[in-house]
């Protein structure tokens, strides 16, 4: 058994000061101390997927990063990790405890994924160690887990037994601001009176200031996005889907002056919805989260979403986002969104599009990881 205390000194030690997670009763004492210590940040998340989207921005925002979860909860992570961490090359520290493991007591529900974890990170070609067992191990444990994510680009994993921490009580919690909502649906366009995606997507770049990270959807949203212009301030989220956001919301909340515009379709809002409440929760100011609605599956073929019936903008202000218009007409897209980029956020613009794309419609020629890099540089070279 060791303290919280000296493995996440340890940790800071090596310059990690981002972690996320969602809690599990073996993560007990950990969690309580980082959400506790004032010289790291914790980010409680809905899913252990969103957990991974918003250690993923954290990484791309400079920071490093953990990510905590419950060996169930790896099942939540395998999207993101396999297709977006893997070809972003983005490591992060896994924590993920070992309910079910083999001959030790525990309950139905951990029995298979605890006899199967191991072939599981396995499969994901992810190396693990042991969670250290005693303080000397600490050192030796991590800095392995570095030599591999620092050569390997790639999430490593420390695989926790229970009572691997001494207990750890907790006293901190965040206060959220109540925010009463500027909420305002102007919906009244006929069908085709809406814009294309491309048609959104080159008023929103108009209407925006040019400094500001735009994180874009999976699918077409992305791949009109690289066609209409490519820069190095463009994240194109090939993989995730539904994690844009929760990236969007880790570069955000680490880097609280770089004014974040993240792109997003409704199927992928409506896949990760939890991540409306952690951002109505941590209300990063400098977030304005944009979902181009076209009440499709556009990209795969145009199958329709639950979106027709889903009123975005209220759901936003039920989440305590500060801001939240639903919108369809041009002049009120590229009037709202010139409001919403310089007022505190967090706002959400709900824009009512329709289905469609360009016949030739490009993909990004640039490889995951290279656009990784050139963001994070557009956001270093931001943040002076
Ligand atoms: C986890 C996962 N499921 C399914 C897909 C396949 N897929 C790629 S884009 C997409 C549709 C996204 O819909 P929406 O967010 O509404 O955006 P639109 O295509 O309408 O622009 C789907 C289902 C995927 N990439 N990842």
């Amino acid at each position: 058994m060791i303290s919280a205390f000296s493995f996440v000194d340890h940790l800071h030690g090596l310059g990690y000061s981002q972690y996320a997670g969602v809690p599990c009763s073996f993560l007990t004492s950990l969690i309580n101390y980082v959400i506790d210590d004032p010289t790291v940040d914790y980010i409680g998340a809905t899913s252990e997927g969103e957990a991974v989207g918003i250690t993923f921005g954290a990484f791309l925002a400079g920071r490093k990063t953990v990510t905590m979860c419950q060996n169930s909860g790896l099942g939540n992570m395998v999207n993101p990790l396999t297709s977006l961490n893997y070809p972003f090359r983005v490591p992060t520290l896994l924590i993920v405890t070992w309910r079910g493991q083999p001959e030790v007591r525990d309950e139905p529900q951990h029995e298979q994924m605890g006899r199967i974890m191991r072939r599981l990170l396995e499969t994901l070609e992810i190396p693990y160690l042991p969670f250290p067992a005693g303080e000397t191990e600490i050192a030796q444990t991590l800095a392995e887990a570095e030599a591999s994510m620092e050569q390997r680009k790639r999430p490593f994993a420390l695989v926790m037994q229970k009572g691997s921490v001494a207990p750890q009580a907790l006293s901190g919690r965040v206060e959220p601001e109540s925010i009463k909502t500027d909420l305002r649906q102007n919906l009244s366009a006929k069908e085709k009176e809406q814009l294309t995606r491309t048609a959104a997507i080159e008023l929103i770049l108009d209407a925006l200031a040019g400094d500001e990270a735009i994180i874009a959807s999976t699918g077409k949203t992305g791949r009109e996005l690289f066609t209409i212009s490519d820069r190095a301030n463009h994240l194109y989220v090939v993989g995730g889907m539904g994690t844009a956001s929760a990236i969007a919301f880790g570069v955000a909340h680490a880097l609280a002056r770089q004014p974040v515009v993240v792109i997003d379709g409704d199927g992928a809002a409506l896949m990760k919805l939890g991540v409306l409440a952690t951002i109505g929760f941590y209300q990063p100011s400098n977030l304005l989260h944009i979902i181009l609605d076209n009440e499709a599956h556009d990209s795969t073929g145009g199958q329709q979403t639950a979106s027709e019936i889903v009123r975005f903008a209220a759901v936003a202000a039920a989440a305590n986002y500060r801001s939240a218009f639903a919108v369809d007409r041009p002049e009120d897209i590229r009037e709202a969104v010139r409001l919403l980029r310089y007022r505190p956020g967090p706002s959400l613009l709900h824009v009512k599009i329709r289905s469609g794309s360009p016949a030739k419609l490009g993909r990004p020629t640039v490889a995951p990881h290279e656009v990784k890099e050139r963001f994070s540089q557009f956001l270093r070279s931001n943040a002076k």
